[in-house]
């Protein structure tokens, strides 16, 4: 994974390109786009999904994950970053449209903290962000956010392709905040801190236009239970 981190950015960011190819993106497109309606939850910008179950501070009520996911899990598994213990079992997907993103937040004490994310459909750039109040961010259960302190400096950006998987560790993960402006394009500039990773061919200042961008965001919740089914007894 060594050749993967990505530098110049606190610990730990990995970044692969091409991490699935073009027919598992479709896929995973297509798998998405068909679900049933109401595995869809709409917030206020934009539309998830929850696979495995429904994160919660009280835990997690297992559910299984379908095998289509679970050969991306497997993947992602095998960079060894993972062990028995930690095993991915919960997919977050959320659905942008262009012109929207996701406000900058940290994901919190529910989760193993090494987050993965697999982007789909569209390029975008992910923001890092220092909080003098990091705790007023934490993703609650539902993504609705807690607003406290709105004083965020930004200081490292990352230009996601599509097809890239993105995994953060450490303080990247337990102090950056991370978010997704509300724009229809992004700007290349050479503060991208993955330039040097990146497959595709970009010119500083090039304007990359959104298209729908479908991420799933593959982490581990520790604490889960199996629905007891009372009734059955
Ligand atoms: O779509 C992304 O890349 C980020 C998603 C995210 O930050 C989250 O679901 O917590």
């Amino acid at each position: 994974m060594e050749a993967y981190k990505v530098l110049g950015v606190p610990d730990t960011i990995y970044y692969i390109s091409n991490f699935i190819t073009r027919d598992e993106e479709i896929e995973i497109i297509s798998k998405v786009n068909n679900a049933p309606k109401p595995k869809w939850t709409q917030l206020s910008n934009r539309r998830l999904q929850n696979w495995g179950g429904v994160p919660h501070p009280n835990g997690m009520i297992a559910e299984a994950v379908p095998q289509w996911l679970r050969n991306y899990m497997d993947k992602i598994e095998m960079t060894g970053l993972f062990s028995d213990k930690t095993k991915l079992n919960h997919v977050l997907v959320n659905e942008y449209t262009p012109g929207q993103g996701i406000m900058p937040h940290l994901d919190g004490p529910l989760f193993y903290p090494t987050v993965t994310t697999i982007s789909c459909g569209s390029d975008t750039v992910l923001n890092f962000y220092c909080s003098r109040d990091s705790s007023s961010h934490i993703h609650s259960e539902n993504n609705k956010f807690e607003n406290g302190d709105h004083k965020l400096n930004k200081q490292y950006s990352l230009l996601l392709e599509r097809r890239s998987l993105l995994i953060l560790q450490d303080d990247m993960y337990k102090k950056y905040l991370h978010g997704i402006d509300e724009v229809d394009s992004d700007v290349v500039t050479d503060s991208i801190a993955n330039l040097k990773q990146i497959d595709g061919q970009y010119a500083i200042g090039q304007k990359l236009i959104r298209d729908i961008r479908i991420s799933l965001t593959i982490r581990h919740v520790p604490k889960t239970s199996k629905l007891k089914l009372n009734f059955l007894r």
